[in-house]
């Protein structure tokens, strides 16, 4: 399937989700965002046959700490895959980078690490509005897609290994 939108995707490319367990991390900076996506990923893992009871959301203060709780569900649970999912919006100092940068690069190295899917649902915007349609709105929810990405990854470990 060729996508831009994974909002819009086809139901039947998801496999299914049953046996599958879920670590998601949510930042709290911009928490009416980071919210609807963790509700969002929620949503579409329980939709694709994910237990409720295998599905474990924490917080953290901020974006920046997305890696470091990620790094605690790998080191002290048995998840097939671990969601971060955060807002970063664009303010008037560098901190957009540094927290942009942060993230990416140990959302990698958790990945590589672990060698279990870590999924970067991080939205990095201009304003508040271009979050706001990400996160359930006109442009779909990023969480929902995090959620297909982890699903799909867990499918593809659990195939090769
Ligand atoms: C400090 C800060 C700023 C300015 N902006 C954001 C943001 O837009 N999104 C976000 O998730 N977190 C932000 N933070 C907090 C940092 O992620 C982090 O929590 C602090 O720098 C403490 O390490």
């Amino acid at each position: 399937m060729a996508t831009k939108n994974l909002s819009d995707y086809d139901l039947n490319s998801v496999p299914n989700a049953k046996d599958m367990k879920f670590g998601i991390v949510v930042a709290e900076w911009n928490y009416p965002i980071t919210g609807a996506l963790a509700q969002g990923a929620i949503d579409t893992l329980v939709k694709h046959g994910a237990k409720e009871e295998n599905i474990t959301a924490k917080h953290v203060p901020g974006t920046f700490e997305l890696t470091l709780g990620g790094q605690f569900f790998a080191e002290y649970t048995d998840v097939d895959a671990i969601l971060l999912l955060g807002c970063v919006i664009q303010g008037e100092t560098r901190h957009f980078d540094f927290i942009c940068q942060g993230i990416t690069e140990g959302t990698t190295k958790l990945n590589m690490n672990y060698n279990i899917p870590v999924i970067f649902g991080v939205l990095t915007t201009d304003n508040e509005q271009q979050a706001l349609d990400r996160a359930g709105g006109k442009l779909g929810n990023k969480g929902d897609e995090a959620a297909m990405t982890a699903i799909k990854m867990v499918a593809l470990h659990n195939e090769m290994r």
